[in-house]
Order: C-alpha cells, then sequence, then structure tokens
C-alpha cells in the first residue's frame, strides 16, 4: 500500500491489513480475487487486497438483520443524534476523506471537499429529519374512529454506489437509512473501495462509541466482480435495494429485485440538456457550460452532454466554448488550477474515442477530445474535453459516454427546442438559459422538460442535498437525498382507531351478526 494512502486511511480508522468486509468495526477476510487499486492520477498501484466472494454476504446479511431488531426501536431523535455526530467526525476529517477520493478516482481537490461537504450536508438534513418523520392523520367516514399513518423502519438497506461519486451517494443513502431506523449493507465500485473502507472506518468508529446503538448497523462488503453485487441485490432480508450507476447495471438489478417483490431505488444514466435561448446571459451561460460539461471530466451523471442553442447565438456561444476549452488546465488533480482531472481508467479513455469516432461518422465536427500528454503526470488517462457540431438527429446523441464530450445542437424555435431535449431515452438533470420568462415557465411546466431535475440560468450538475435528487425514463424513477426521499427507506401503515362502543363499517355496509 503506498506510504500517504496507508496513514490516511489509519487515521480514518481502517486497519493496515485490508480487508473487503467489515461488519461494523469488525473486519473480515474475504474469500474472493485479489483486487489491485490503481489511482487514475498516476495509474500507479494505491494498495492489494484479496476482495470479498458473493458467499461472504449471507454472513453480513445476517449480522445487519440482528442490528436491525434492535435500532428500529431507538427514538428516532436519537437516532439522528448518532448521525449528527457521524457529521461532526466527517467535519473533522474533511481534507482526509477527500484526499483519498482525489487519490482513488481523481478528482480535483476542489470537488472531492464539494463531495465530503456534501456527506455533512446529508447528514445535517437527516439529523433535522430525525424529528420530522411524519405521518398523516386522516378524516374518518366512521363516527368516533381515527384513521392516520404511521412510518416504521423498513429493514436493512442494500447500497450499491459507482466510482463517480465514491463517498457522497453512500451518505446520501446510508445517513437517511440509519435516521429511519435501518442498517446498511453496502457493495461499492471495484474502482473505489479504499473510499469505501473509509466511510466505514468514520463511521463505524463513531457508532462503536453510541451506546444504543448496534455495531452492525453500517456494513461494507467488496466484490471485485458482478458475483458480490448479485448476491446482495438477491437477498430476501434486504426489502430495499439502492443503486447508483449505468442503465444495463440498474436494468439487471431493477429485474432481480422485481422477481423476489423486493423495493428499487434506482439513479442511472443521464443524458442531460441545456437550452440556451436567444435572450440568455451569455457569459452566465458559458461559464456554467464549462463547468458543468468539462468539471469532474465529465464524469458526473449530471454532466452536461447536450448544448441546444439558439441559431441566433450559437456561433458565438460556439466560439467562446472553443476559446475556454483550448485553455482549460488540464493535469494532476491534487494541484491546486487543475480544473480537469483524469479519466477513471483505460476502458473510459476508449469509450470516449470511440463515441467521437462514431459521431465524426455521423457527421459531427469534433473540436479537442485528444489525449494530452505534456503538464500531466505519466501513467493517468488525460483528455482535453470535446466539443461536437452535430445534428440532433444523430444516433450517438442519444447516448450517454461516461466522458467529457458536449454535442453542441442548433435550434429555431422554443418548442423544436422542448423536443430535442426530450428526445433522448434518458432523464435525469436539465436547464434552460433564458431571461424570456415565459421561456422558462413553459420549460418548467408539464409540457416541459421530462427530468427529473429542471433548472432555470443555472447548470444540470452540482444539485443541492435539499432536493429529491434522481430522474425519469432510463434514469429509473428513484429520488434520493432531500425533500421527502426518506420515504424510501421506511414502510407506512395506515391504522383505523375505534374509540366508540359500536361497529359502523366503511361503506355503509350492513352485516348484522
Ligand atoms: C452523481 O453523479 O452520481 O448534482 C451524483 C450533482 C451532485 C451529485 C451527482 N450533487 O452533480
Amino acid at each position: 500500500m503506498s506510504r500517504d494512502v496507508r496513514t490516511i486511511l489509519e487515521s480514518l480508522g481502517v486497519p493496515t491489513d485490508l480487508e473487503p468486509i467489515a461488519v461494523g468495526n469488525e473486519w473480515r477476510t474475504g474469500s474472493g480475487p485479489e483486487l489491485q487499486v490503481t489511482s487514475p492520477i498516476d495509474g500507479k498501484p494505491l494498495a492489494q487486497f484479496t476482495a470479498a466472494a458473493a458467499n461472504d454476504v449471507t454472513e453480513v446479511v445476517t449480522a445487519a438483520e440482528e442490528s436491525f431488531r434492535g435500532w428500529r426501536t431507538v427514538p428516532g431523535p436519537r437516532r439522528g443524534e448518532l448521525v449528527r455526530q457521524i457529521g461532526n467526525r466527517l467535519r473533522e476529517q474533511k481534507e482526509a476523506l477527500a484526499t483519498i477520493v482525489s487519490l482513488e478516482v481523481g478528482k480535483i481537490t476542489q470537488e472531492a471537499l464539494g463531495e465530503v461537504q456534501e456527506m455533512i450536508d446529508i447528514c445535517d438534513f437527516a439529523v433535522g429529519l430525525s424529528r420530522q418523520l411524519y405521518g398523516l392523520t386522516i378524516a374518518s367516514e366512521r363516527p368516533s374512529h381515527r384513521l392516520m399513518e404511521q412510518w416504521h423502519p423498513l429493514g436493512p438497506i442494500g447500497v450499491i454506489t459507482a466510482f463517480n461519486f465514491p463517498v457522497a451517494v453512500w451518505a446520501w443513502n446510508a445517513m437517511l437509512a440509519f435516521v429511519c431506523g435501518d442498517p446498511v449493507i453496502w457493495k461499492p465500485s471495484e474502482k473505489a473501495p479504499l473510499c469505501a473502507m473509509a466511510c466505514q472506518g468514520i463511521a463505524a468508529s463513531v457508532i462503536a462509541d453510541f451506546d444504543d446503538a448496534p455495531p452492525a448497523l453500517s456494513n461494507l462488503i467488496i466484490g471485485a466482480d458482478r458475483s458480490v453485487g448479485e448476491a446482495v441485490v438477491d437477498a430476501p432480508q434486504l426489502p430495499l435495494i439502492s443503486a447508483t450507476g449505468s442503465v444495463p447495471m440498474g436494468r439487471a438489478v431493477g429485474q432481480r429485485v422485481a422477481a423476489r417483490l423486493g423495493r428499487c431505488l434506482l439513479e442511472l444514466g443521464g443524458n442531460n440538456g441545456m437550452i440556451v435561448a436567444p435572450s440568455a446571459d451569455l457569459e452566465l451561460t458559458v461559464r456554467s457550460a464549462v463547468f458543468a460539461a468539462a468539471g469532474t471530466c465529465g464524469q458526473r451523471c449530471t454532466t452536461l452532454r447536450r448544448l441546444i442553442v439558439h441559431e441566433k447565438v450559437y456561433d458565438e456561444i460556439l466560439k467562446q466554448l472553443i476559446s475556454l476549452y483550448g485553455r482549460l488546465p488540464i493535469g494532476d488533480p491534487t494541484e491546486q488550477g487543475v480544473l480537469v482531472g483524469p479519466l477513471i481508467d483505460g476502458d473510459a479513455f476508449e469509450s470516449m474515442q470511440q463515441a467521437l469516432a462514431e459521431a465524426k461518422q455521423q457527421g459531427g465536427m469534433v473540436h479537442f477530445g485528444e489525449r494530452v500528454t505534456e503538464g500531466v503526470p505519466e501513467g493517468g488517462l488525460y483528455v482535453r474535453p470535446a466539443i461536437v457540431e452535430i445534428q440532433s438527429e444523430a444516433p450517438i446523441v442519444r447516448q450517454e459516454t461516461f466522458a467529457p464530450i458536449l454535442y453542441i445542437l442548433r435550434y429555431r424555435d422554443f418548442e423544436e427546442a422542448i423536443a430535442i431535449h426530450n428526445d433522448v431515452p434518458q432523464g435525469l438533470s436539465s436547464a434552460v438559459m433564458t431571461n424570456d420568462v415565459r421561456e422558462a415557465e413553459r420549460f418548467c411546466s408539464p409540457a416541459g422538460s421530462d427530468c427529473g431535475i429542471v433548472n432555470v440560468n443555472v447548470g444540470p450538475s452540482g444539485a443541492e442535498i435539499g432536493g429529491a435528487f434522481g430522474g425519469e425514463k432510463e434514469t429509473g424513477g428513484g429520488r434520493e437525498s432531500g425533500s421527502d426521499a426518506w420515504k424510501n427507506y421506511m414502510r407506512r401503515t395506515t391504522n383505523t382507531i375505534n374509540y366508540s362502543s359500536d361497529l359502523p363499517l366503511a361503506q355503509g355496509i350492513r352485516f348484522d351478526v
């Protein structure tokens, strides 16, 4: 293990002999294949350990099930107190955890810190929520009856996360689950196991010191292939599987969970568009487009992938974007001033080049997108983010490539822009840049954007945790994080209480015995 990583992980409560399974703060060996972890910054090894195998899942599920029996009866505000303490620990260890995020997935320091901040924010949100797990009181049609709802803990939750938000997405799920009374079993991406170990180290050490929390509240199982994820997904003891990742992954998870009539919360691909109207503030538009399209090296599910520009401002926008893209500081993400770090791996690079080749074949004009080898660490895959001028009908535009490619499309009238915008299989996030109130409202209306996130004069990426996060169509329909997403992690009971000595039946039915 590299010395830096070893020291940081230790400071976060992870034992030096890396193990792939953690039941609370008890780390266990796995019986799966060896997993080599390399940094996308320079391709150098960060660590190596034996991963878990599918048959290691049962013991973790059993432990989580047992812990549920105790945790579900701990009062909500007390569960919130645990999450408050996890949030405080994250505040103390923000830099250390962000460093692991940068080293393991190549995020620039600012974005890695932002990701840990997102974890802290969801902790705060969850603490407040722990006193607000409200049910309704409903008017009963029967005399001297009361109808009411309660929200009860659901059970142990399976959480599957992707490499690109290797810590925040776990926190969105785990912090809500904890306050809702549920333990968590986390199956992270095999591309980001150290981030997962670090989070587990932090959470488990707080849990261990917390009087009424069972140790197996927070659990981790790291696999090296699909089999571990499949075993988690198939476990009948897990009433909810929350999965973030690609559409094919989500389709497989959705079908398996449906077969056992479990619940799914899916957050899958995006192919996010931004409409630029002629009245738009062009300076704001260009700045927000560059952050959304080139930031995180195009590897957010909310990344801007399609810029739909009115013909009157098309040339000006294109000119400004090309000029900015040409000057984007690309390189070691831990260096100050760098805005674009590396792609996650060689596969990401290949699929980016493949998409650019297809775009050319389909009549696209490609600007940039080439590999960058100068002024960057050797061994990493660095690219200059690409801009592609292309017809909106080109098939490649409907596809999500997880790399920094921005398709730029032209429109004439606003209705056409909305039609182009919605003509993709994915439905995560969207934006319109306009100073015309009618266009803005139209975009937000039922006949406007068909996405789960619909923004005006701000790009599609970088959402706050307070809103519900997720989208429609192939994005999977799930909502995580803020608003009432907590309801996914609980089961609702409807109670009818009769405080009379009569027995009036609903719907006025008479049944005299
Ligand atoms: C993701 O890419 O999986 O809205 C999540 C955003 C971030 C979360 C992205 N807050 O871009």
